[in-house]
């Protein structure tokens, strides 16, 4: 059994993992990394020509894969399989590696890897490949996740800037502001060489300018997580309104498909339904509620509360009404509650006629739908991409996660408490203003992984998936 993942993770062992997706599948990929990966792929693999630690680096050979302790010719075998050999330190862990590539489907690729791990291996812990690659060097910590933001990209847009991270573009910004500061906090520690009264002025005015420009770095690297975490995390859109103003046809109409019932009848949808959407490259969850209304019914009033709770968390709330109906003093109590950034109020059934005036609510965006027949729908999707802030003409670059910002928020505060002590005439001031910027590169350094301790890493890898 694999032990639980932890700060005791043995980094010396040799590790294999299936690392495709599991499901039917042309191919499955078994990987195998370590000191003994050739040892181990010597043991179970039979092909032509030469035993695999006798191939030459980066080839590729084909045969047959059996249990490891039968010899050869009384084995059965268990896969037909394709090997790749890549040796140290040219490869993904920068360890020896040897990946074969079985067959798909549910069983083949669990057999190979049971073999793998009766001839020596041990199963891989979640992001265990990478982990090495970070600890052997190859790749920093912001390119270990930008791997997984690829895996998990939802978008074109999201994958784009992930692929920005891998390649090491937000790993050069935060080098460069480090260096930058490591500069300003010799300086300041040069300046203790003076007494008071000696310190040239002029030293402390471009000690003050370097801070002010790393700090001004690093409130611009601080301003790419909306970006980040609409790419990474998506919009949550949820469409409410009384029962029967149109919700669902909204839903299936943003969709392009009949995704949720719709029907005449008052109280159809009674459950939270939530769908995907991708809009101007930005992932959505689009969640259709059920009518709000004093209902009678227990099924009925549940889906109802689960409605105000998706309403309360929501990133953008279409607030659907019913155009050719005046509106109900309920109606409006709900929508205008609603903040103006995030709300938008789409008065459909215009085909009916009109009652209700985008002056109803004059704050807010409104737009004047006949979703039956799909129009007004590209108006809407144009105001919820607005909403969101993010236009599809932006370039897409690498941008800064939660973890990040939340490091880089702790660092400016303390930069911003140096700044306070060096425009201040306290005494012994450069002391401790040069012991706070030691405590932010520290914390910058966790970035990068310049400084890392077992727990960050647990943090960082644990959201990976086996495999990788
Ligand atoms: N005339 C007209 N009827 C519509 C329009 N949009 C939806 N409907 C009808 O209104 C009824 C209720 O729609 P539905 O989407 O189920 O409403 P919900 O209860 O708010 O989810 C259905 O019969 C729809 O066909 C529209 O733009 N014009
Ligand atoms: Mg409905």
């Amino acid at each position: 059994m694999a032990a639980l993942f932890c700060r005791t993770v043995n980094t010396t062992d040799t590790i294999a993992a299936i690392t495709t997706a599991p499901g039917e599948a042309g191919i499955a990929v078994i990987r195998v990394s370590g000191k003994e990966a050739l040892a181990i792929a010597d043991a179970v693999f039979r092909g032509s020509g030469e035993a695999p630690s006798a191939r030459s680096a980066n080839t590729f050979v084909h045969g047959y894969v059996h249990p490891p302790k039968q010899s050869e010719s009384d084995a059965a075998d268990i896969d037909e399989v394709i090997l790749l050999t890549y040796r140290a330190p040219h490869s993904y862990t920068r360890e020896d590696v040897v990946e074969f590539q079985g067959h798909g489907g549910a069983t083949s690729a669990r057999r190979i890897l049971r073999t793998l791990l009766d001839a020596g291996a041990r199963l891989a812990e979640p992001g265990e490949f990478t982990r090495r690659a970070f600890l052997s060097g190859r790749i920093d910590l912001l390119q270990a996740e930008a791997v997984m933001d690829l895996i998990r990209a939802r978008s074109d847009r999201a994958a784009v800037a992930a692929v920005e991270q891998l390649e090491g573009s937000l790993s050069r910004s935060f080098t460069d502001v480090y260096d930058r500061l490591i500069a300003v906090a010799a300086d300041l520690e040069a300046t203790l060489d003076f007494g008071e009264d000696e310190l040239p002025a002029a030293t402390m005015a471009t000690l003050r300018n370097q801070l002010d420009a790393v700090k001004a770095d690093l409130e611009e690297l601080v301003a790419t997580w909306d970006e980040g975490h609409l790419l990474r995390e998506g919009a949550t859109v949820v469409i409410s309104g009384r029962p029967n103003v149109g919700k669902s046809t909204l839903l299936n109409a943003l969709l392009g498909a009949d995704r949720a019932i719709v029907t005449h009848q008052p109280g159809t949808t009674r459950d939270v339904l939530e769908e995907q959407l991708v809009l101007d490259g930005i992932p959505l969850r689009l969640i259709d509620t059920a009518g709000l209304r004093n209902a009678d019914c227990d099924i009925e009033q549940e889906g109802i509360r689960r409605a105000h709770s998706q309403i309360t968390s929501a990133d953008i709330n279409l607030c659907v009404i019913d155009g050719s109906e005046t509106i109900s003093d309920s109606e409006r109590k709900h929508i205008s509650v609603r903040d103006a950034e995030g709300c938008i109020v789409v008065m459909n059934k215009c085909d009916l006629g009109r009652r209700a005036t985008d002056a109803d609510f004059p704050e807010l965006t409104t737009i004047t739908c006949s979703l039956r027949d799909g129009v007004g729908v590209e108006e809407l999707r144009q105001a919820i991409s607005d909403k969101i802030g993010v236009t599809q003409s932006a370039p897409s670059h690498a941008t800064i996660s939660e973890r990040h910002r939340l490091i880089v928020q702790c660092a400016l505060n303390e930069l911003n408490d140096v700044s306070r002590l060096l425009a201040s005439d306290q005494d012994e001031f450069a002391v401790v203003a040069a012991g706070m910027i030691r405590t932010a590169l520290e914390q910058l350094g966790e970035v990068t992984g310049r400084t890392y301790h077992a727990e960050l890493l647990d943090n960082v890898f644990d959201r990976f998936c086996v495999g990788k």
